[in-house]
């Protein structure tokens, strides 16, 4: 169980389990691998491992989700190369990272579609194609065969959805629930069934402000979740988390009418008209059940007349169940997908991948939204279900990126993976195998700011044991985190006696990431690491 104890170390910030019905035990019976299978690849959007049983069980269940690691395999190592919708799915769809792929902002850059992409692989190997979902990436998909995706962030009620044909039309219901019926669609009446297929199911939710579904509007709210032990950070010797505006108890940051549904008549804030024009696409039956869930809140709110620190605790707690109510629509159109693939044999040559844009904050640092590079939001969930012949089972701990996924998906179709590809195939992880020269840091690099949160420019990287980081721009800050001792990275230690030899050796990784990488934005560094 050494591999399972190495997680629980890595994995502290977390709160990572080790699951004791994981082992490295193989399949019986070994097959050859499948050729070609078909790919499932599910993903959702600001989903973090604090809020998924299999990864983490202080907070909330999610059946159909653990279902994917007990039958198959979950990373307690994986992380993104830039914690951001836009920039993610582009380092996603071409292996590469966002300078590389032009793709570094959801504010300020558009995807270039005509680029290669895993898709446009596929397909000229014979792959039918299909995304349905969130696409964020401001032109119209391409490398598709089939696809409808909501525009920009889209709406969890009522939502509009843009077709092939460039019109677009609204749908009936909760977007999670539409986006699974669609994909089911496609699956059982429209793809060439004499073809594998690559199919992406890709959510909305919990993106906030994390509407619920109504049927699961009731649920949690009788759940008291714990606060993170670093709620109340002060941030000291760390300038750019105290300059960002994703706070909690922040009135501005986090919106009491917009994020938190209470209105209060009279009562201007900053996002409440937002907040109003959603309550506006429900219809009646839809917008009743919503006030008569959240009426008896708002009166409740009043009467409490918090301030302080009881207000944002209060704040934490309508985050947290919001927020979990939006998981269980999720896992359960999960399960729908799951129970479809089963039900018509097609799991033995199927690779199902669940997987999120980014990890989130829960708290964690008295935060919500993510685009640092702290563990919550570095790292994202990455759980599958492995078709025959591919061995692995239970925990699987080396360090995967998002860039992983197209040489991945390209090599089980059995396509050669261009040199220009940044990431690396794991398929030899999915074999059970363990790559003696596997990656042991990786890079990583958010661009976008100034913005909505505030999160400073930076870059840095991360092996197993600390993590260096440089906050540039209008800033000049550089941080160190031993992330064995300090999982939560509540201490820098940059500049502090005692860690040069560290600092050179983290620099020096820094270094050859950034011209592996290519990467035009690098600074000085401040030592010498020749
Ligand atoms: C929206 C949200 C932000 C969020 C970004 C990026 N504001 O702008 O809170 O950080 O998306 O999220 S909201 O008022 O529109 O809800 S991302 O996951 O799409 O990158
Ligand atoms: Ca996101």
């Amino acid at each position: 169980m050494d591999n399972n104890r190495h997680n629980l170390i890595s994995g502290a910030a977390i709160g990572l389990i080790a699951l004791p019905a994981f082992g490295a035990a193989k399949k019986e019976a070994p097959k050859e691998p499948v050729k070609q299978p078909n790919i499932v690849y599910i993903m959702t959007d600001d989903h973090t491992a604090q809020m998924m049983s299999c990864y983490d069980r202080r907070y909330i269940s999610t059946p159909n989700l653990d279902r994917i690691a007990a039958d198959g395999v979950r990373f307690t190592n994986s992380f993104v190369a830039n914690s951001l919708s836009g920039p993610s799915r582009a380092c996603m769809l071409t292996g590469k990272h966002s300078h590389t792929n032009g793709f570094r902002s959801n504010e300020t850059d558009v995807f270039d579609g005509s680029q290669p992409t895993f898709p446009k692989y596929l397909q000229k190997a014979g792959y039918q194609t299909a995304i349905f979902g969130k696409w964020h990436l401001h032109t119209l998909p391409t490398g598709f065969d089939k696809w409808e995706i909501v525009p920009g962030q889209g709406d969890y009620y009522n939502p509009q959805f843009i077709l092939e044909s460039g019109d677009t039309i609204v749908r009936h219901g909760y977007l999670t629930n539409l986006i699974t019926d669609r994909s089911l669609q496609w699956l059982d009446n429209e793809r060439d069934t004499t073809k594998p297929f690559c199919l992406l199911i890709h959510h909305k939710a919990i993106h906030r402000n994390w509407l619920a579904d109504t049927c699961d509007l009731d649920l949690y709210e009788d759940t008291t979740f714990a606060l993170p032990g670093n709620f109340y950070d002060d941030y000291e010797g760390r300038q750019a988390a105290k300059e960002q505006e994703m706070s909690i108890a922040s009135a501005h940051d986090m919106d009491i009418a917009y994020d938190c549904k209470i209105l209060i008549p009279g009562q201007q804030t900053r996002l409440r008209q937002s907040y109003e024009n959603m309550l506006s696409r429900m219809d009646s039956a839809q917008l009743a059940r919503w006030n008569a869930h959240y009426d008896p809140i708002i009166a409740d709110f009043r009467k409490a007349g918090l301030s302080g620190d009881s207000l944002t605790e209060w704040k934490f707690q309508r985050y947290m169940r919001d927020y979990a109510k939006v998981v269980a629509s999720l896992d359960r159109n999960v399960g729908r997908v799951l129970d479809y693939l089963k039900e018509h044999d097609m799991l033995d040559n199927t690779l199902v991948v669940y997987t999120s844009d980014q990890g989130f904050y829960m708290g964690e640092h008295g935060w919500f939204d993510k685009r640092f590079m702290y563990e919550e939001s570095f790292r994202t969930p990455l759980v599958m279900m492995l078709p025959d012949g591919f061995n692995a089972k239970g925990d699987i701990g080396q360090m995967v990126q998002n860039i992983d996924y197209a040489p991945t998906f390209l090599d089980l179709a059995g396509v050669e993976i261009p040199a220009d590809i940044q990431g690396v195939s794991i398929v030899p992880l999915l074999k059970g195998e363990n790559p003696a020269d596997w990656r042991d840091n990786l890079y990583y690099h958010f661009h976008e700011y100034p913005a909505e949160h505030a999160v400073k420019r930076h870059y840095g990287v991360r092996d197993s044991s600390y993590k260096l980081i440089h906050f540039y721009n209008d800033i000049d800050r550089w941080e160190l985190f031993d992330l064995q001792n300090d999982p939560t990275e509540m201490h820098n230690i940059y500049g502090q006696p005692g860690t040069e030899e560290v600092t050179r050796r983290m620099m020096k990784l820094l270094k050859n990431a950034q011209e592996q990488y290519d990467d035009p934005i690098r600074f000085q560094y401040p030592i010498n690491v020749d």
